[in-house]
């Protein structure tokens, strides 16, 4: 047989595919699958600190309507203020934030040390942050400003490697008829037999799952979707969101609010659990006490106080999304960013104790619960939280990471593994192991406190600790 060289090389090519086909050649997993979902949940692992924003309309009165004090998050001043449609839509008139800077918003997250950006690309108030083609309750064709800000975020992000995901409220929006949440417009979502009122599909179909596709189509790589408050939400509607996820962008993850299983759970805001956690979980988290920028807030989480609950989060198996909410004018508060660099130049140093690691072997540390039974406000069992310490794990290495200066000699939790060395993180400087009844201290030659935190590194025999 005399086949040309390159017809050849054509049927060799096919008959190795077909072979390989028939072998079960490596194809790419099922996105439901658990293989599929671990390898989008890389990086998110990896990233345990993302900044959240939240920013829109509501910024322009931020926390006030008509001379009055409403009081809530300010992101919800629509809806506690009962404010028409026909109303709040005058303030996309007047949405002209000059300031608005995204590389600089990009620049304070890497300063930060926070590894993913989640950004409203429409709230509950249903306007959109990007240019949709959907309807004209949008940043583009509602307002003077006119600038399509999910666009420049998006690039700023690229050109800063920085991953960008987008929260979307699939189904609150008090903007439209069919969208839930808007009694004071449209009526309530039930009625009286507890049947929906609205047309909800109308509204999914012809806004929720258009805008989505938007966003996945026209913003770069998507990170993550954020949905939130899942009214209304049967299997079936959860499952058209996320097949058009799946379909557009099979890498971008799903947060825990959609209405259906995610790719990880989100706590209740401000919640962090009592103890690790196995599956991949994030903690959306106010830096103050509203998402959305009230004038009237400026209390700010310390920098000490973010920096333990990151550690706390990730020593838990967590991340911790933590939120700032810029002005009308585009500027992030000042008193957040402060906080948020400072506890930035803490992770330049210690940084190599939060990223990517792995949560305790232990968990007595964390604390304890408390007297049988008592539960908390939202019915958890309540614990009494310990703080002194957390620690943190690598192949080989455990982090301590000592928020108050601990008893000297700091007795070891107990574990098998013998002791290599013992170093600080800061500096290198060694650190003292001494054995007392089989058990390794650590001599920690005072005073050893940095104002935030201070980590000692242990290097074990073995990958992890055995107990
Ligand atoms: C939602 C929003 O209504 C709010 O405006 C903000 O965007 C926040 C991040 O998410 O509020 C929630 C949603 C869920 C819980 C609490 C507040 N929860 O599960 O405890």
């Amino acid at each position: 047989m005399n086949i040309p060289h390159h017809r050849r090389l054509a049927t060799l090519v096919a008959l190795g595919f077909s072979a390989a086909l028939a072998q079960g050649a490596p194809q790419a997993p099922a996105p439901d699958s658990p293989e599929a979902k671990q390898a989008r949940l890389a990086w998110f692992k990896e990233a345990k600190f993302g900044l959240f924003i939240h920013w829109g309309l509501y910024a322009i009165p931020a926390g006030e309507w008509k001379g009055k004090h409403v009081p809530g998050i300010g992101e919800w001043i629509m809806n506690r203020a009962k404010i028409p449609v026909a109303e709040y839509e005058q303030l996309a008139k007047q949405w002209n934030p000059v300031k608005f800077d995204p590389d600089a918003w990009v620049q304070m997250a890497q300063d930060a040390g926070m590894k993913y950006i989640v950004i409203t690309s429409k709230h509950h108030d249903g306007f959109a942050l990007f240019d949709s083609k959907v309807t004209k309750w949008d940043v583009v064709d509602a307002t003077p400003f006119k600038r399509d800000i999910l666009k420049e975020l998006s690039a700023a992000c690229q050109k800063h490697g920085m991953p960008l995901g987008f929260y979307y409220s699939q189904a609150q929006d008090w903007h439209e008829p069919g969208g839930a949440g808007n009694d004071w417009d449209f009526g309530p979502d039930l009625g009286p037999d507890g049947k929906e009122r609205k047309d909800y599909d109308a509204y999914l179909r012809g806004k929720a799952e258009p805008q989505v596709r938007e966003l996945l189509t026209g913003y770069g790589p998507v990170a993550l979707i954020w949905f939130d408050t899942p009214r209304m939400m049967t299997p079936e509607r959860a499952r058209r969101f996320s097949d058009l996820v799946r379909s557009l962008q099979p890498k971008t993850l799903i947060d825990g609010r959609l209405g259906a299983a995610g790719d990880y759970v989100s706590t209740g805001d401000n919640v962090i659990p009592a103890q690790v956690q196995n599956e991949a979980w994030e903690v959306p988290a106010t830096i103050n006490h509203t998402w959305g920028f009230r004038r009237d807030d400026q209390d700010w989480k310390s920098p000490g106080e973010v920096t333990f609950k990151l550690v706390d989060i990730v020593s838990k198996g967590g991340n911790y999304l933590l939120n700032v909410g810029p002005t009308a004018e585009g500027v992030i508060p000042q008193g957040s960013q402060e906080t948020l660099r400072t506890v930035g130049r803490w992770l330049k140093v210690n940084g190599e104790a939060v990223y990517g690691t792995g949560p305790t072997p232990w968990g007595d540390e964390l604390g304890e619960p408390s007297a049988k039974g008592t539960k908390d406000l939202r019915g958890n069992p309540l614990a009494l939280p310990h703080n002194e310490w957390r620690v943190t794990t690598r192949p080989g290495k455990l982090y301590f990471i000592f928020f108050q200066e601990p008893r000297a000699p700091f007795e070891l939790p107990p574990m098998k593994n013998a002791v290599k060395r013992a170093y600080r993180l800061a500096d290198a400087e060694p650190v003292e192991v001494k054995v007392e009844n089989g058990r390794p201290q650590l001599v920690v030659a005072r005073p050893i406190r940095d104002p935030m935190a201070t980590v000692v590194v242990v290097e074990i025999e073995g990958d992890k600790v055995e107990r």
